[in-house]
């Protein structure tokens, strides 16, 4: 039975690691490419040598040029708990992800609304965990009446699709909201050993894509982050 992420967030913790949640992004739409010549499965192995709390894939195809088979075989390769990442709004897509044999889906407030609840059920029915995802006030507060046992506060507007750099600014505005026994997930926009200073402060997680793919050397800045 695969870990639960949330499990692997507090052991991480108690090993006394910064609990990272480690993003393989294949593509982004402002940078383009970001495997550079290696593969999906390079990045895992990296990132699994450095002791992250969980691993992050996002299957959206349009944007973000995933793959649902490609999130299959990274759970298939990996004892750490795999988060998918997509526009998820069917229990359909729920099932699947289980199936899979995923850890975590993304559920995300502002785009499921009053059905946030319903879905973060559906998870649990099905054995995973949800990380409902926040920007704003009113996400939180959709956030904070569901059963997740993870909440991801997004420092960047998803519906601007990463054209902005995001600011750790919006989690320490926004956790402060989440009086809930959830863990807190602080994502995007994260690239410096500052910002992680400063999300760790009000967040028990951070989620890192971007500046991961893009450092020269990946593993050197993923134990940065993770000691
Ligand atoms: C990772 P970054 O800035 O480290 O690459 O961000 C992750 O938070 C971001 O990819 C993300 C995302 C999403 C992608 C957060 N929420 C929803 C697609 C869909």
């Amino acid at each position: 039975m695969r870990k639960y992420l949330s499990k692997m967030i507090k052991l991480r913790k108690q090993e006394g690691l910064n609990a990272v949640i480690a993003e393989i992004k294949v593509h982004s739409p402002r940078h383009g490419d970001m495997l550079r010549g290696r593969s999906v499965f390079d990045i895992l192995k990296a990132y699994e040598r450095c002791d992250v709390a969980g691993i992050s894939y996002i299957t959206e195809e349009k944007h973000f040029r995933g793959s649902f088979e490609t999130f299959r075989e990274i759970c298939r390769n990996t004892d750490l708990p795999v988060l998918r990442k997509d526009f998820v709004t069917s229990v359909d897509e729920v099932e699947r992800t289980a199936e899979a044999d995923g850890s975590a889906l993304l559920l995300i407030a502002r785009v499921l609304g009053d059905r946030t609840a319903e879905l973060v059920d559906v998870c649990h029915d099905h054995g995973i965990e949800a990380l409902v995802e926040v920007h704003s006030r009113d996400d939180a507060s959709i956030a904070i009446e569901t059963g997740a046992r993870l909440i991801g506060i997004n420092n960047r507007d998803i519906s601007r699709l990463e054209l902005d750099d995001g600011s750790v600014e919006v989690t320490e505005t926004i956790a402060p909201l989440l009086k809930t026994p959830a863990l807190k997930v602080s994502e995007s926009g994260i690239s410096s050993l500052e910002h992680l200073a400063r999300a760790l402060k009000h967040a028990d997680a951070v989620l890192v894509g971007t500046a991961f793919m893009l450092a020269d050397d990946l593993e050197g800045k993923v134990r940065e982050f993770v000691r």
